[in-house]
């Protein structure tokens, strides 16, 4: 843009120069006139002359505006940003990735140095020391699994880098600004909870249960394993067995494959940690034909409740789905803001969550003593879903 301008002005310079010049060799060239004619004949080359003052003028300005940008982008006009995801594991981590990479644009002033950790914890590390080396501005980590992080931590504060947590937490360090994330005990919690009133509804007696987690040691699993087992050690269920599924769809289906094997005609009750573990997991009980979805033999019960999640359970497959918000990149940017401005951010950020099922999976339900709301899925819900 800029290098169009100086050249259009450079081009109204040497016209104006031209004309500046012809006018003055001109005047001497010209023969010898009456008096009166004189002045008109000067005219022009003042003129020429004032325009070629005006354009260099010009010039000038637009060249000091080009040097003024380019000094401001070299010195970091725009905030550069590290951020180590996770990965590519689910639907969830798809609309956290596109969330940060909207938000920490070019156009909103971010230089964004992404990384998919692709669920591997020693490169999550490498990512963040490389941060460090680039030396950004903010670092933000989204923590594979919640221990093991305070030496490079120490390490992004020697470096006087401020650490941004997103979704999962760190347990075993405090050396970062603020945490923006859901609350994942709330969400094992909430399940339990609603399973307990929504047994009592149907005339359930026993429940027995599998659980497919998530990646084990990560906050997310931790918290929605821990807040579910409580509820069913109050309710004395049966958990029949827990493993990892890895938060992914074939992680799921293939846990789904031996429970299926192991605990034929046993299980009235599936918890998958998230959405993706549960698409796995309804194939291999469509392959096994277990049936499940409201009405049916199996509670499927489902984290995250994406959009895709939420087909399933309009389709009626996952009986009730618990939702965890991906969109917390517009939160982390505030925290920047704050920090950008010299102020004090808050040090944990609860990003809210809802619950969803079918109207006639929708149960009263408290947790700790706070009465929850469920939202029914509709068209307009999957809709605005993400
Ligand atoms: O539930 C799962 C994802 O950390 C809350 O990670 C997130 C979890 C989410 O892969 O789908």
């Amino acid at each position: 843009m800029k290098k169009k301008l100086i050249s259009m002005l450079l081009t109204g310079v040497m016209a104006a120069s031209l004309l500046a010049g012809c006018g003055g060799t001109a005047a001497p060239a010209a023969p010898a006139a009456p008096a009166a004619e004189a002045p008109a004949e000067e005219a022009p080359a003042e003129e020429a002359e004032e325009k070629v003052e005006e354009v260099a003028e010009d010039v000038e300005e637009a060249a000091e505006e080009v040097k003024e940008e380019a000094a401001d982008a070299g010195s970091g006009e725009l905030i550069s940003v590290g951020f180590a995801q996770v990965g590519h594991e689910s639907d969830w981590r798809t609309a956290s990735t596109k969330s940060c990479q909207d938000v920490f644009s070019k156009e909103n002033g971010y230089d964004l140095s992404f990384v998919d950790c692709d669920n591997d914890e020693a490169a999550q590390k490498e990512a963040v020391r490389s941060f460090i080396e680039q030396g950004v501005d903010y670092i933000i980590i989204d923590p594979i699994i919640a221990t093991g992080w305070d030496t490079v931590l120490t390490e992004c504060e020697d470096a006087g880098i401020p650490v941004i947590v997103i979704d999962r937490t760190i347990d075993d360090s405090d050396k970062y600004v603020s945490w923006v994330g859901s609350d994942f005990l709330t969400e094992g919690k909430a399940a339990g909870e609603w399973l307990k009133a929504y047994v009592d509804a149907q005339g359930i007696k026993e429940v027995n249960a599998l659980i497919i987690q998530g990646t084990i040691g990560s906050s997310a699993q931790i918290g929605r394993t821990d807040g579910f087992q409580e509820i069913a050690d109050r309710e004395g269920w049966t958990v029949l067995d827990k493993q990892t599924g890895d938060f992914t769809e074939a992680g799921g289906q293939e846990v789904m494959e031996s429970y299926c094997k192991s605990y034929a005609g046993k299980f009235n009750v599936v918890i998958c940690e998230n959405d993706n573990e549960a698409f796995g997991a309804m194939t291999a009980m469509d392959n096994a034909g277990v049936k499940y979805g409201p009405g049916n033999d199996v509670i499927l019960i489902s984290y995250d409740a994406c959009t895709a999640g939420l087909k399933e359970v309009q389709a009626g497959k996952i009986t009730a789905d618990f939702e965890c918000n991906p969109l917390a990149a517009p939160t982390v940017e505030g925290v920047i803001k704050t920090l950008e401005s010299g102020g004090t951010p808050e040090a944990q950020i609860l990003v809210p969550d809802n619950w969803y099922a079918l109207k006639d999976a929708i149960v009263d339900f408290s947790v700790d003593g706070n009465a929850q709301k469920m939202i029914e899925v509709t068209d307009e819900v999957i809709e605005a879903q993400y």
